[in-house]
């Protein structure tokens, strides 16, 4: 098989559902991953490498690992470790790896991946800080950047950690506003996405461990806390996996049936709102009399915001890349 000609860097805090969309871009035939950058997120970010790491080994990928901001550009860390557990894994006792992360600092590894790389396809599955720095750094590889799939926001629904905002966005809002006013070309995959019957059902879960390798046994039992977490939260079972729908339409971007593209605005001053992905999804802010609210200027730059994803597709598409790594 020819090398992919698409590359691929990975922006993660990760935590279980993290490290399934890490094993299907590790596993995939269709891109390279160029760097894993790590970001304080579900856990520290000590931890979040560990478990980079770890993921990488298991897949006996040789994918270099940056650790990266220890907090939100002006906000203390506030992680999901009730979601995750302790160790963002779900606590099973996963054995350090051999492996170790790289001594360069993971803005330095996006600044440089991106400008040797034109058309460096980005993947976000955490808080915006790396990418934010990144950006304020070197606002050069915005132009470098042909793909920017941020998991993150719950446009126009409701949010997992307030009722107004999505995990991610919210535990760092300035710089999921600094990243969504770049110019990058942004895809937006809402936590909206993983629910209802993109969940991993019963029989799903039954699949997947029916695959029969370690790989597979390791993205269920990763997830127990997970899994748990989320009937606490939703009164849904089974397991949610918001990274790994991100990821699959980073791999397979016709799975999304139903997408448009919106100015998206961030929240940072508002206790109440603090996070929220506000989108202009009927365009009202070229209306003149948003002028003081809203900057034309913004207004042009535009997000990709998915509304539906092909849920057997993106289950087909898991199935697929966890059975090829028999
Ligand atoms: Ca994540």
């Amino acid at each position: 098989m020819s090398s992919p000609q698409r590359t691929v860097l990975i922006d993660t805090d990760t935590a279980s559902d993290d490290a399934v969309a890490l094993i299907m871009a590790l596993r995939s035939p269709q891109i390279h991953v160029a760097a894993i950058t790590v970001v304080a997120g579900n856990v520290p970010v000590e931890q979040a490498t560990r478990n980079a790491l770890v993921t990488v080994e298991l897949c006996g990928a040789d994918v270099p690992v940056y650790t990266g901001a220890a907090k939100p550009l002006q906000r203390e860390l506030e992680p999901a470790t009730w979601f995750h557990g302790m160790d963002g894994l779900g606590d099973c006792g996963y054995a350090p790896t051999h492996r170790i992360s790289e001594p360069t600092h993971a803005v330095d590894a996006i600044i440089a991946t991106a400008l040797r790389h034109p058309g460096l396809e980005l993947i976000t599955l955490g808080p915006l800080t790396n990418i934010a720095q990144a950006i304020q750094r070197e606002p050069r590889i915005v132009d470098n950047i042909s793909r920017c799939v941020v998991m993150g926001g719950a446009p126009c629904c409701e949010g997992n950690v307030t009722p107004a905002a999505e995990f991610n966005i919210w535990v760092d809002p300035e710089a999921a506003r600094i990243v969504m006013l770049s110019g990058l070309p942004i895809e937006l995959v809402g936590w909206q996405l993983s629910r209802y019957d993109a969940v991993l059902n019963e029989h799903d879960i039954d699949q997947v461990l029916a695959i029969g390798t370690p790989l597979a046994e390791f993205v269920i039992r990763c997830n127990g806390r997970a899994r748990e977490a989320y009937f606490e939260q939703t009164g849904e079972h089974g397991i949610s996996l918001p990274d790994p729908i991100a990821m699959a339409l980073l791999l397979e971007p016709a799975l999304a049936v139903e997408a448009s593209d919106h100015y998206v605005e961030i929240e940072t001053v508002s206790p109440l709102t603090r996070g929220m992905t506000v989108v202009d999804r009927l365009d009202v802010t070229a209306d003149s009399r948003n002028a003081t609210v809203w900057k034309t200027a913004h207004a042009q730059n535009k997000a990709k915001v998915i509304w539906k994803l092909d849920v057997p597709g993106w289950k087909r598409l898991l199935m697929t890349t966890l059975a090829a790594s028999k």
